[in-house]
């Protein structure tokens, strides 16, 4: 088989990449490991930047998403039982919108299913080859048998774990990575969310976050240990945890039910420094994770797709190759930025195994200066609605 653009990887990126690249006519095959099935079982990030927003839009999966998710114009901070807002909206203009990864990503199949997109699932052993000539191609199974796609570009979508990071060689990659020494116990319940907006909040007991998917089903997430184990925690225990960490007037009002989902996902920070390898582009999680603090693991996959669908079309339709040139190089700016934001977040607003009563009162004083600074809180906000692409 013969494409342009071979895409490793449906998730979020690879897919709207491939929806976005079909529209401008340049033709795409997405191989994933997975089926479509558990792709879509996993319950990821729910807070998009208004640049994604309007990315999707583009793409043509505006419609379910304005239907369906909430605009959010500002998100609450809290300290020790006592909440604060960030008002995004008077303080910078902007707003946000929750609607879940999991529905992000079952729009995109919809779409690249109603324009006959190419989407392999259960593509075993995916290997791309040859990626220093003009002539790359990826190898991979399907059902016992050994299939050959040719291509101009290979885009490593495939996440943190895939396999086209570790296409590259170790002396050309650098990498940077700060892991936390805890996790975020996430559950998913069939309940009216605890407030109309998000909660972060700092305890001295560890962090807790109150978000949402829709008015009957709400997301939360706590701090635990990096090494604790799952079955430590009933849902009982989970809501009791819950409502010590959060201001005291919503732990009041909270509504629990059984969890419908419950996982613990680990906190890290890493950067692979180049994301373009000879015909190898890397985008999202493939080449960059962040804490979810900030939201901004699903969004920076987004801008790397902004930044690459117009590269690809500059350099397959109008034999342009500034774009792509410059690709890691752009796209690595605004990646730092949210690394160094996500960061800032997580350090704010997590307890630390080996935190002192200084370290504790640092964090209160920052919370305390982001309530009383406007110079700070529209600092906050501009990172958290999303830099500019
Ligand atoms: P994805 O979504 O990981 O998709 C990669 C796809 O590639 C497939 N794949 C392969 N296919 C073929 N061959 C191989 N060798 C392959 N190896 C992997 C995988 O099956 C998968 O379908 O990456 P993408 O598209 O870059 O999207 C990035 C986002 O998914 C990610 O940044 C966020 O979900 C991160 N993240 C969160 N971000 C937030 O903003 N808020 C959150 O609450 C949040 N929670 C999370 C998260 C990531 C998690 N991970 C990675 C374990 C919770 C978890 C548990
Ligand atoms: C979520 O709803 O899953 C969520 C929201 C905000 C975050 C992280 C996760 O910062």
């Amino acid at each position: 088989m013969r494409t342009q653009v071979c895409i490793i990887g449906a998730g979020p990126s690879g897919l709207l990449l491939s929806q976005l690249l079909h529209q401008a006519g340049i033709d795409t095959v997405v191989l994933e490991r997975q089926t479509r099935e558990y792709v879509l079982g996993r319950i990821r990030a729910g807070v998009l930047e208004w640049g994604t927003v309007e990315l999707l839009e583009r793409a043509g999966v505006g419609a379910r998403m304005h239907a369906e998710g909430f605009v959010h114009t500002g998100t609450y901070l809290s300290a020790q039982n006592r909440g604060f807002r960030i008002d995004f909206d008077g303080l910078i203009g902007k707003k946000v919108m929750v609607y879940g990864q999991t529905e992000v990503t079952r729009d995109l199949f919809a779409a690249r299913d109603a324009m006959g997109g190419v989407v392999i699932h259960e593509a075993a052993g995916v290997q791309p080859h040859g990626l220093e000539t003009d002539a790359p191609f990826v190898t991979y199974t399907k059902d016992g048998t050994e299939h050959r796609i040719d291509c101009d570009y290979v885009v490593g979508c495939d996440g943190f774990h895939g396999v086209s990071r570790k296409s590259i060689p170790s002396s050309v990659l650098r990498t940077f990575e700060r892991v936390y020494p805890f996790g975020w116990l996430g559950i998913l319940s069939e309940t009216p969310p605890a407030h109309e907006e998000l909660i972060y909040a700092n305890h001295e007991r560890g962090f807790a976050l109150c978000s949402m998917r829709n008015d009957h089903l709400s997301r939360y997430y706590i701090q635990v240990p990096a090494d604790e184990k799952l079955e430590n925690w009933s849902d009982n225990a989970f809501w009791d945890e819950l409502r010590r960490r959060i201001p005291a007037d919503v732990a009041e009002t909270l509504v629990t039910g059984p969890s419908i989902e419950k996982s613990i996902a680990p906190l890290r920070s890493f950067v692979a420094e180049p994301m373009r390898w000879g015909r190898l582009f890397l985008v999202g999680d493939a080449a960059h994770i962040v804490p979810p603090t900030g939201a901004k693991g699903l969004n920076l996959a987004m801008s790397d797709v902004h930044y690459l669908h117009h590269a690809l079309i500059a350099r397959l339709k109008d034999n342009e190759d500034d774009g792509i040139e410059r690709y890691s190089e752009t796209a690595l700016a605004r990646v730092w930025k949210a690394t160094r934001f996500s960061w800032w977040m997580t350090t704010m607003l997590h307890r630390f195994p080996d935190q002192g009563v200084f370290d504790q009162r640092i964090q209160e004083t920052e919370l305390a200066y982001l309530e009383s600074s406007v110079a700070a809180r529209t600092a906050l906000a501009e990172n958290y609605v999303g830099l500019p692409f």
